[in-house]
């Protein structure tokens, strides 16, 4: 992808991919290998117990630690911490999405033809069990909703994103947890802001454990955490607030 010239010659990408991660020392090399020339890549440690961070590093990328745990919190320090980039692309650190899918995300957000795409993680391009049945439910019902809120229609909470770093940070998000890719749905809406869907791949994670669908309890809080994000968006909404 292309680059920002600077004043002194030196250049800085445009597209900053951001990757939250908590433990995945050991899918991290299978994502790092064949990340793609031409854009940023920055890896945010939200704390984890192994060795995410030295291996990153080991990768050459940029590597940042967040140490108060939660996976909005490590989207919003990444956001911050790419200070050069135009266009910010969030995508998971465990090596289920697919570089390739790039383009079509951060694509539309580089040319002005949209201000948010969400990756819309589509039956015909999911690898078979990827996603369990729960976690199909749940991820439907409540995108399902989020877009009705936000006036649009989304069919996934869509972990891969793409979005102006200036739009992002003026956007005020608040929640710094799993509520994190819904409420920027819901203030993009807000806004009036230009959503958009787009079909994209979708695997097993390449290695280590799963933080949230795998687990029942995890994926129930998750799910518990983003209706509140949406419930208190209704309310707000309909007392007028902005
Ligand atoms: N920073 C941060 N990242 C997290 C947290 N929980 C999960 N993640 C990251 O968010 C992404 C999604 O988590 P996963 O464990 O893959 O959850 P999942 O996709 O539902 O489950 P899998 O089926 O195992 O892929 C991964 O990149 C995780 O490293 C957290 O509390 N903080
Ligand atoms: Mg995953």
């Amino acid at each position: 992808m292309t680059r920002t010239e600077r004043g002194s010659g030196a250049s800085t990408p445009r597209v900053w991919a951001i990757l939250p991660a908590l433990d995945e020392a050991e899918a991290l090399p299978h994502v790092l290998a064949d990340r793609p020339s031409g854009i940023g890549v920055l890896v945010v440690d939200n704390g984890s117990a192994d060795n995410t961070a030295e291996v990153a590093r080991g990768f050459g990328v940029g590597v940042v630690v967040e140490e108060r745990r939660g996976f909005g919190w490590a989207c919003w320090r990444g956001a911050q911490a790419a200070t050069g980039a135009e266009v910010l692309v969030f995508l998971d650190a465990d090596g289920s999405l697919d570089w390739d899918d790039l383009p079509a995300v951060a694509g539309p957000v580089l040319a002005g033809d949209a201000d948010l795409v969400v990756g819309h993680r589509c039956r015909q391009r999911r690898e078979p069990r990827s996603m369990p049945w729960h976690a199909v439910l749940a991820n439907g019902v409540l995108a399902g909703l989020c877009g009705a809120l936000a006036g649009t229609r989304l069919h996934d909470i869509g972990p891969y994103r793409a979005i102006r770093r200036e739009v992002l940070l003026d956007l005020g998000m608040r929640d710094r947890t799993y509520g994190w890719p819904l409420e920027m749905v819901l203030r993009a809406g807000r806004r009036g802001l230009r959503i958009l869907e787009v079909p994209v791949a979708y695997r097993h994670r390449a290695a280590g454990r799963s933080k949230v669908t795998g687990r029942p309890w995890a994926t129930v809080k998750t799910a518990a955490k983003m209706g509140w994000v949406l419930l208190r968006h209704a309310a707000t909404t309909r007392r007028g607030r902005r």
